[in-house]
C-alpha cells in the first residue's frame, strides 16, 4: 500500500520516519515523487493543492495533518466518496489549552498595562479582578473548547460556551444555535474562538458579533484567520470597544509584511502555533487508521462532509 505526503508547512521527512518506524511494511512516498498515481491508495496532506487528491483514481482514504480540514475542503474537487480522517490528539489538546489560559489570564492579569507602567518607569497598584467576576465565552465547544472550558472552570472563571448542538456541560453556562449567539456574545469578557471554518462560520468575527460583546472585551481568536473580518476586529480595537486581541491564524499566512495586526499596540500576533501536530504523538494514529482500512475495520475521527467539520 501506498501513502503520499504532502504539506506545504510541515516538516514532512520527520513524519515519513515517524510513520515508516511504525509501519515499514508502507510504501511512503513524499510529494512531488509521487510515481504511479494509481498505487497511492493513502494521502496524509495539509493545504493540498486543487486537484492534487482527484488524481488518484485507487484512492481510499485522506487524512488531515492537523485537527482543521478547512484547508482540505477548499478543494471542490477533492473525492467525496472517499473517507477523510483528521487530528485528535490529547498532546495538541493539552497545547491549545496551555494557549488559551495563557492568554485569558494575560487579560485577566493585566499583564499588558504592567508592561507599559515598567516601561515608564511607573509603580502602580492594579486592582485584582476575582476571576468569578470573568466570563470566558468559547465558541466551538467540541474536543479543544471543552477540554479549555474544564481548567478554565478549574481556575474559577466562569465559563459560557457556544456550538451548533445543545450541550450539558457542569458549571458551562450552554447556548447553541444561530438563535442564541447573541445572547451568549452579551455575556462574554473574553471571546475564544475555538470553531472549525466552515461556510457558516467565515467571518463570525464582525462587526455585528464584536458590537454584541461588553465593552472591554477580550478576544482570542486561535481557530482560523477566515473566522474574522480583519477590517472589523481592528475597528472595534480602536475605537476602544474592545480591550485587545490575541491571534494566532490569519486570513493571510504568513502574516503579511505591513499588515496593521504586526504593529497594533492592542494586539498579540502568534505564528499559527497554538497547538501543533507533532510527529511521534500524531504518527500512532495515521497507522492505525492504515491498518483499519486493511483490515475493514472502521476509520477513526472521521470528518462528517455535510457539517465540514
Ligand atoms: P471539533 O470538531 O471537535 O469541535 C468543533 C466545535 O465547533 C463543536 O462544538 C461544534 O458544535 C462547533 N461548531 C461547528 N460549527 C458550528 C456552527 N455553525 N455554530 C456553532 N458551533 C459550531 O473541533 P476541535 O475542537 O478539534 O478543533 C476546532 C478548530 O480549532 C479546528 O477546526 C481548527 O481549525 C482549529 N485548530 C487550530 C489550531 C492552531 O494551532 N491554531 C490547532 C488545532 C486546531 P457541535 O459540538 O454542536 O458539533
Ligand atoms: C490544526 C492546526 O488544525 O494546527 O491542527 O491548525
Amino acid at each position: 500500500m501506498a501513502l503520499l505526503i504532502y504539506s506545504p508547512s510541515h516538516p514532512v521527512a520527520d513524519w515519513a520516519a515517524a510513520i515508516r518506524a511504525l509501519a515499514p511494511d508502507l510504501d511512503v512516498r513524499l510529494w512531488p515523487e509521487v510515481g504511479d498515481l494509481a498505487e497511492i491508495e493513502v494521502a496524509l496532506v495539509w493545504k493540498p493543492p486543487a486537484g492534487l487528491l482527484q488524481s488518484f483514481p485507487n484512492l481510499k482514504l485522506m487524512q488531515s495533518f492537523g485537527a482543521g480540514v478547512d484547508g482540505i475542503l477548499a478543494d471542490p474537487n477533492i473525492p467525496r466518496h472517499v473517507p477523510l480522517a483528521r487530528v485528535v490528539d490529547g498532546n495538541l489538546t493539552v497545547g491549545m489549552t496551555e494557549y488559551v489560559l495563557l492568554h485569558v489570564l494575560h487579560f485577566h492579569r493585566q499583564v499588558a498595562a504592567m508592561q507599559q507602567n515598567q516601561r515608564n518607569g511607573k509603580w502602580q497598584w492594579l486592582p485584582p479582578v476575582d476571576p468569578g467576576q470573568r466570563i470566558i465565552g468559547i465558541m466551538g465547544m467540541g474536543t479543544l473548547g471543552s477540554h479549555a472550558a474544564q481548567k478554565l472552570l478549574g481556575l474559577g472563571f466562569q465559563v459560557a460556551s457556544w456550538s451548533r448542538g445543545l450541550k450539558a456541560i457542569d458549571g458551562v453556562t450552554s447556548f447553541h444555535g444561530d438563535e442564541h449567539l447573541e445572547g451568549f456574545l452579551r455575556l462574554c469578557n473574553v471571546l475564544v474562538c475555538l470553531l472549525p471554518l466552515t461556510p457558516q462560520t467565515r467571518g463570525i468575527i464582525c462587526r455585528r458579533t464584536l458590537s454584541l460583546l461588553p465593552r472591554g472585551a477580550y478576544v482570542i481568536n486561535a481557530a482560523r484567520g477566515g473566522h474574522v473580518v480583519d477590517d472589523d476586529l481592528l475597528h472595534a480595537l480602536d475605537s476602544d470597544w474592545l480591550s485587545g486581541a490575541t491571534l494566532d491564524v490569519f486570513n493571510e499566512e504568513p502574516l503579511r509584511d505591513g499588515h496593521p495586526f504586526w504593529t497594533h499596540p492592542k494586539v498579540t500576533v502568534t505564528p499559527h502555533n497554538a497547538a501543533d501536530s507533532i510527529p511521534a504523538h500524531v504518527a500512532p494514529q495515521i497507522v492505525d487508521n492504515i491498518r483499519r482500512l486493511q483490515t475493514g475495520q472502521p476509520i477513526l475521527r472521521l470528518v462528517d462532509y455535510t457539517r465540514g467539520y
